[in-house]
């Protein structure tokens, strides 16, 4: 890009000339007429209308970027779950009410053209949320980045319920188009797969030729990522993958039509879904193939493309750090080394000299399982070249790990980045380790766990390498966006500097004492609560307890966050009232509600979910119960229901088995939406209830300690099972078949045995902390004033948990970039 490119003329920032762009782009972007105008076009001529007021900001933003060459993150996720896009370029680019007042000057509602957006689903969960919530705060930070992923053609399946059970449909998200990106072929880079690897006779150090066997064209569209009213647009550019060659022409002159596609179509598979998995990886090859190819293209990219053709890549870690979201990107470790010392004929010590220091790693989770393993086989079949490369970075690896300890022989076998049971595996998270400069946890305790367990024997090594950077979320999308009632009420108080520095929520403690301040406050959770019961009355037909508590617990359905606590909780309940234990009058009306998607083929999880949904509708359907209790589980929990249901709650459930849940997101939106807490000593759960104050919050539970030594000494649930008679009944009536219309196999059965048998997340021995504790919740809850004031303590002491603060944790900690301010 010249430095002469004439800058092009920001759009007036008024509703005459917003009006005029929008026309412009119906009649000329679309072809039609208002009059003629379907919804579809009318949401793509709005979007592209805000688009305009972006562009000339991006061009400038990358315009600036070239010049000054400054330090750049590269953030490498396999996911970035970003959530509708319309509503945030609205905000970022100050456009809301022009453009509310633009079109309903033409008789259109802005809210009815932001509906006909579909989600881009291009996330699983936490991780993939956490990477769309740090693009923005490093747009908003004035942070150079270009976010690096996948373009799916099929996100996070849709979920319907089938006789309440889980059945997944594909999530087309793109079948309309998408305004909001711009493809960009010209810039393409080829991907190569497969083959062997030859030696390379003038070579230097380490060097050897890769004759692959395939390849594919990874195609980049760029996404915006504009920071909050700061001028600054940011890239995210995702791949899509292509065939180098449409078809064979001669086989379908031939007739062979099905022939002349099937490379194309091969090839198109590896960016077709997203990996519908959590923190259970099911190690597939086409997984892999996605994880190389979308590094590969962003290693080539950054250094063919963005960087100056004369640069000199000795100083590539003065000019980037790419930072690995989980282990899905460590792929590129061993890529680079082959850009170094294979493409450029590097030295393999000045190769990897640069390389560690150019990576940082952070790590997302403490379940083994969910730590990438590659059977080498695998690898060696895909990637012959970057196996053997691994191959030379572990044995100087363990060199010096011997020559740290000498004699330690299990140690070196602990440490090795190939597992040699069950079979040889590359250990992505010891590769990661080994390379990054830096490897970080994601919330306080996660980051200790990591450091004393999971990778102890790397942190004894190199106890430098590891620190803790504290997950975050927008306040922008979570607040500002989803809780505009909220975010007035908080601006009228302390002014609307909290949407780029969230610590000034601090400002709103006083007023927890200000009985008008609580009173308008819950209004205001009154608004949220009766938008929730629209919203979901409207899309599924679902009705809450009248006013009652809104009782949430909505992540990805997973045994160690403990969906079966809750459910344990729910039917002892329901148990205790049908039975007269527990008079009705005396039960707090609420609604129970899940969001949550299971892996397709975690078939537990599926059980889990089956089994919600028979309780639910039982209780539902009991007009004994009047109303008070209600079990709501509206499918297809994503990020647009997200925005609806968080400022809605009263109660967020974080109620994970404490050493399991890394921090979690779910439980930071909710306090700064005023919900309170009830959870376990876990993840992110135990700084909330540090800054909440422990009489904010609802502590319940072992603490990991605990949990680690009843695991060592023999966990046995049936004695729990035995002891607490609630505990017995509750589990007894689900096994009867009550909730399933007498059917007592299946999901029951097996539900019923793995929670009694084995209870790998010993639901079971938490259950009568969690149920004493959900006491203390009602009686709480009665008292409105005195909940009000924990609710505003809570967001008012939460800001801590705003993703701007993670990155300047990052920035200070790990990457070392300064913010550049495109204003100046
Ligand atoms: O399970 C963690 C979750 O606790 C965390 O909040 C999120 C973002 O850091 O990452 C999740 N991890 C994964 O999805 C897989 O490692």
């Amino acid at each position: 890009m010249s430095e002469n490119t004439p800058p092009l003329a920001v759009p007036e920032h008024s509703v005459e000339s917003f009006t005029r762009a929008f026309l412009r782009e119906l009649n000329y972007g679309r072809g039609v007429d208002l009059d003629r105008a379907s919804a579809n076009d009318k949401y793509y001529a709005l979007s592209r209308a805000v688009r305009h007021y972006l562009t000339t900001r991006w061009l400038e933003t990358l315009r600036n970027q070239y010049r000054d060459q400054a330090k750049t993150v590269a953030y490498l996720s396999a996911e970035f779950l970003l959530g509708p896009q319309l509503e945030n370029a609205l905000l970022a680019a100050d456009l809301e009410d022009i453009a509310r007042e633009s079109l309903a000057n033409l008789g259109l509602d802005i809210d009815e053209l932001q509906a006909v957006e579909e989600e881009p689903g291009l996330g699983n969960g936490g991780l993939g949320r956490l990477a769309a919530c740090f693009i923005d705060s490093l747009a908003t930070m004035n942070v150079p980045t270009v976010g690096y992923g996948i373009r799916y053609e099929y996100g996070i399946f849709k979920q319907t319920f089938v006789d309440g059970k889980q059945v997944e449909k594909p999530d087309h998200w793109l079948h309309l188009g998408s305004p909001w990106e711009l493809p960009h072929p010209e810039y393409s880079v080829d991907v190569h797969f497969g083959g062997h690897t030859e030696d390379k006779p003038d070579g230097s150090d380490g060097a050897r030729t890769w004759i692959p066997s395939w390849r594919v064209t990874a195609k980049p569209y760029n996404y915006m990522v504009p920071g909050y009213r700061n001028g600054r647009v940011n890239t995210l550019r995702l791949w899509s993958a292509r065939a180098r060659h449409d078809f064979d022409l001669r086989e379908f002159n031939a007739g062979e039509y099905t022939e002349a596609v099937r490379a194309r179509t091969f090839a198109e598979n590896i960016s077709k879904v997203l990996y519908p998995e959590d923190s259970t990886p099911q190690g597939k090859e086409l997984r892999l193939q996605q994880q190389y190819f979308f590094v590969a293209a962003s290693l080539h990219d950054f250094i063919e493309h963005v960087l100056p053709r004369d640069y000199d890549l000795k100083n590539l870690p003065d000019r980037i750090i790419w930072q690995l979201n989980d282990t899905h990107p460590v792929i590129a470790v061993p890529e680079l080394m082959r850009i170094l010392v294979d493409d450029k004929g590097w030295d393999w010590a000045d190769a990897w000299a640069v390389t560690q220091k150019s990576f940082a790693y952070t790590c997302h989770t403490l379940l083994p399982e969910a730590l990438e393993v590659w059977p080498v086989d695998l690898m060696g079949k895909l990637l012959p070249r970057h196996l053997e490369i691994i191959y030379r970075i572990n044995e100087e690896f363990l060199e010096e790990v011997r020559a740290a300890f000498p004699g330690d022989e299990l140690r070196v076998r602990r440490m090795s980045i190939i597992a040699e049971q069950p079979g040889r595996a590359v250990r992505m998270a010891h590769l990661a380790t080994v390379a990054g400069f830096k490897v970080n946890g994601v919330a306080e305790l996660h980051s200790e766990l990591l450091k004393d367990k999971v990778l102890n024997d790397f942190a004894q090594m190199w106890p430098e390498k590891f620190t803790n950077v504290t997950n975050g979320v927008t306040p922008r999308r979570f607040i500002r966006l989803a809780n505009p009632a909220l975010s007035e009420l908080i601006t009228a108080a302390i002014g609307d500097g909290w949407i780029t520095d969230l610590e000034q929520l601090r400002g709103l403690e006083p007023l927890a004492d200000d009985a008008e301040f609580r009173h308008a406050f819950r209004e205001v959770k009154g608004a949220n609560k009766r938008r929730l019961a629209k919203v979901l009355m409207d899309r599924d037909g679902i009705e809450l307890a009248g006013d009652g508590m809104v009782d949430a617990m909505v992540k990805r359905l997973h045994e160690y966050k403990r969906q079966s606590l809750k459910l344990l909780h729910i039917v002892s309940l329901y148990e205790g009232i049908k039975s007269g234990r527990i008079p009705l009058e005396s039960v707090t009306p609420r609604t129970f509600v899940f969001g949550a998607k299971a892996a397709p083929g975690y078939v537990r999880a599926k059980e889990t979910i089956e089994l919600i949904n028979a309780v639910g509708r039982t209780i539902n359907a009991d007009a004994s119960l009047k109303g008070r209790l209600k079990v709501a589980f509206p499918p297809n929990y994503n990020v647009t229901l997200a925005e609806v249901l968080i400022p809605a709650a009263d109660l967020s459930e974080q109620i994970s088995l404490a050493g399991k849940e890394a921090s979690g997101t779910g439980n930071m939106k909710f306090a700064l939406n005023g919900a309170l807490t009830i959870g376990t000593d876990d993840g992110a759960n135990v700084e909330i209830r540090k800054l909440v104050g422990d009489e904010n919050f609802f502590l319940f539970g072992m603490t990991e300690p605990e949990a680690s030594s009843l695991e060592s000494r023999g966990y046995d649930p049936g004695e729990y099972y035995e002891s607490d008679p609630e505990l017995k009944a509750a589990l007894n009536l689900i096994a009867s078949g009550h909730f399933t219309d007498g059917e007592r196999g299946g999901a029951v059965a097996s539900i019923f045995a793995s929670l009694t048998e084995r209870d790998r997340f010993m639901a079971l021995a938490d259950f009568r902390s969690y149920m004493d504790t959900q006491k203390k919740v009602e009686a709480a809850y009665l008292d409105h004033e005195s909940w009000s004031r924990s609710a505003i303590l809570n967001v008012a002491r939460s800001g801590y948990f705003s993703s701007d603060r993670s990155i300047q944790d990052y920035l200070d900690r790990i990457w070392g970039a300064k913010p550049i301010d495109q204003n100046a």
